[in-house]
């Protein structure tokens, strides 16, 4: 297998995949090696809905689109939208499950039925309430959050009518979206009818079936992922910018390591109560250890390191990594984005791995259920098997020393407070900053790693590009960690990678050039500041007038497309690297890349160079900026023909 460095471009990364290579412990990198990809699967012209298949139409030499039909006469157009809109209800159905999770926990919590939480945001719980139609006026806080609960639980099997946080929409979206007729009703219902409408012989037009997809990904960004943001900040706090740490150095050889790795941030939550317990304490001492050390992974790690400044070890790469440095005693998993592979690489080691979501078990780990009304006993019972297990570690511990410093927690709140100051908090600063040019234009880089491509590499690449040519770029999930790795978290970042414009913003204001706004069900945190910049003024009347643009350069996952879907949707310009899922058929690519902009005023594209990527980024934004007769405030750049043709 080729080394670890040309495998990850974070080197703590690269120690550890040959760690794994010597020790000959299977991970993700060298089973990518060993299985390659379909060829007909990944432009996604296969299908296999129903058993006279499965019938594959893959393009000819060529390199057009087949003509022939499945058995039933499916054409290829039909099959790929298909199986897009399946990966956009895959993506919907997961963040609409946390937040669920999260409603229902939040609807207990106020009842007083699971003691453990609490509501710790009194002020946002107001102004959600007020999103929600609630009258707060002389009402207790319980009575108010009770009512909140239930009614954020209503959205998710409401029959008819609009999901109540596409209010928050600027009113030309809001318009749009009704002109189109994609309106989301409630989101198990949006998510249901994508299956439905994608069973064998129901709908059989690629433009209808992409409408239903639509649907369904607005009742994620503005239904459920929104949902879980909100009453996650109620409960456990809206963050705040906090200072933390990043990469595999964070975990520690003398003390009890434990990563929480997943999404649902009601167990890590428990589990940093727990840690401060005395009796926890004591039997710490006790086995010879310093300390517990959490960790966090993915976006569980996204979720307590802005909330509570826990040191993340990883993202989605590195979920097997870190238990190849022998050093962990215990892993949690609840649901989303785990490995498999991590079970056989526990069993390498002395890592106890722990499900702890009805909804998700692994074989070969221990399945300890967590239930919000009992949180804190489950999570005393994990942290005390955590420190039974150190006396337990087998062989050399190798943790690498890789650590780096990131700021984090960005919220839209926070990011009000810091432009316009305690008294006259306002994105008018920002406005003003983006119209005189200072700040070309904003850009949400978001999402996962994906084996196929070099680890964190193009998210760092796309970025630093982004920076330099003054674009202010907003980071969630796994894109955020890699660029905390890279030191591009920190105030300083600005003066070593950003152009003069954004650096004499971020110094003045003293943030980083890449604000870091949580996990992947935060992308709603980006939805609303983008919307509050339209709401300050000056900038059109609607998020796809505003210079912005989105992009997940590695991503994997069908909740990245869902999420791409409803940036496009909202009317935001956004292109995925790695590789294209309709790339099977030219007229399915052809509305999601073209007729998209005429319907919704924002489209996909699909290029793989990170670099070239950000360029049609910052063309759209140039784009944009003239629209709104706001270019001639900066100098022109000029492209060269490569740029001009990667442009076309
Ligand atoms: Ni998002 Fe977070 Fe990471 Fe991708 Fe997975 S952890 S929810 S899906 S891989 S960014």
């Amino acid at each position: 297998m080729a080394d670890g460095k040309e495998k990850s471009a974070d080197s703590a990364s690269a120690e550890m995949i040959d760690r794994a290579v010597r020790e000959g412990i299977s991970t993700g990198c060298s089973r990518a090696e060993s299985l390659k990809p379909c060829p007909i699967g990944v432009e996604e012209s296969c299908c296999k809905i129903c058993s006279m298949g499965p019938c594959r139409l893959p393009r000819s030499k060529t390199g057009e689109t087949s003509r022939r039909a499945g058995v039933c006469g499916a054409t290829v157009d039909t099959i790929v939208a298909r199986n897009f809109a399946r990966k956009v209800a895959g993506g919907s159905a997961s963040h609409s499950d946390h937040a669920r999770e999260v409603a229902l926990t939040f609807l207990m919590a106020a009842q007083g039925k699971a003691q453990d939480f609490t509501i710790k945001d009194e002020m946002k719980l107001f102004e959600v309430a007020l999103d929600f139609g609630i009258n707060i006026e002389k009402r207790d806080v319980k009575e108010i959050a009770v009512e909140l609960g239930e009614k954020a639980l209503s959205e998710f099997g409401k029959q008819s009518g609009e999901l109540i946080f596409t209010g928050k929409a600027p009113l030309r979206r809001q318009e749009l979206w009704r002109k189109q007729n994609v309106m989301p009703r409630g989101i198990d219902r949006e998510v249901v009818e994508v299956m439905h409408r994608t069973h064998m012989g129901v709908d059989q037009d690629y433009r209808h079936i992409l409408q239903q997809a639509t649907r369904a990904a607005l009742a994620d960004g503005w239904g459920g992922s929104m949902i879980s943001t909100e009453l996650q900040d109620i409960m456990f706090g809206t963050p705040v910018p906090v200072l933390g740490s990043i990469n595999l150095g964070v975990l520690k050889e003398d003390h009890v390591n434990i990563v929480v790795h997943g999404h649902e941030p009601l167990l890590p939550e428990m589990l940093v109560v727990a840690s401060r317990d005395p009796v926890i304490k004591q039997s710490v001492e006790r086995s010879g250890a310093k300390g517990i050390n959490l960790a966090g992974m993915c976006c569980s790690a996204n979720e307590v390191l802005m909330r509570h400044g826990i040191p993340c070890a990883g993202n989605f790469l590195q979920q097997e990594l870190a238990l190849v440095t022998g050093a962990v005693e215990l892993m949690t998993v609840d649901v989303q984005c785990q490995m498999q592979g991590l079970a056989n690489v526990a069993e390498c080691f002395h890592t106890k791995l722990i499900t702890t979501s009805d909804r998700a078990m692994i074989q070969g780990a221990e399945h300890i259920e967590f239930h919000p009304e009992k949180g804190l006993d489950t999570a005393k019972r994990i942290l005390t098997m955590a420190i039974e297990n150190y006396p337990n570690r087998r062989g050399p511990v190798c943790i690498p020393a890789e650590k780096q410093d990131m700021i984090a927690g960005f919220s839209h709140e926070t990011i009000t407070y810091l432009l316009g100051g305690l008294f006259r908090a306002s994105y008018r600063p920002l406005n003003d900053n983006i119209a005189n040019g200072r700040i070309r234009g904003v850009a949400g880089v978001v999402g996962c790693n994906n084996v196929r491509t070099r680890h964190d590499a193009d998210h760092l690449a796309m970025i630093r590009e982004l920076i330099k040519n003054d674009v202010l770029v907003l980071t969630t999930g796994c894109s955020a960690m890699a660029c905390g790795k890279a030191g591009l978290l920190t105030p300083e970042a600005a003066g070593q990678h950003a152009g003069k414009g954004l650096a004499e913003v971020c110094e003045t204001i003293g943030i980083p050039p890449v604000l870091h706004m949580g996990s992947c069900v935060d992308n709603s945190r980006i939805l609303i500041a983008a919307t509050a910049i339209v709401k300050e003024g000056g900038l059109g009347e609607d998020l796809s007038d505003l210079p912005v643009a989105g992009a997940a350069p590695e991503w994997m996952s069908e909740k990245a497309i869902a999420i791409g879907h409803y940036f496009v949707a909202s009317g935001i310009f956004t292109v995925f690297g790695t590789t294209w899922p309709t790339l099977g058929s030219e007229n399915v690519t052809r509305h999601l890349f073209e007729e998209y902009e005429d319907m919704y005023k924002g489209m996909w594209a699909f290029e793989p160079d990170p670099v070239k990527a950000a360029h049609l980024m910052i063309a759209h934004i140039d784009k944009k900026r003239k629209a709104l007769g706001i270019d001639k405030a900066r100098e022109r750049v000029l492209y060269d023909m490569a740029m001009r043709r990667a442009m076309e």
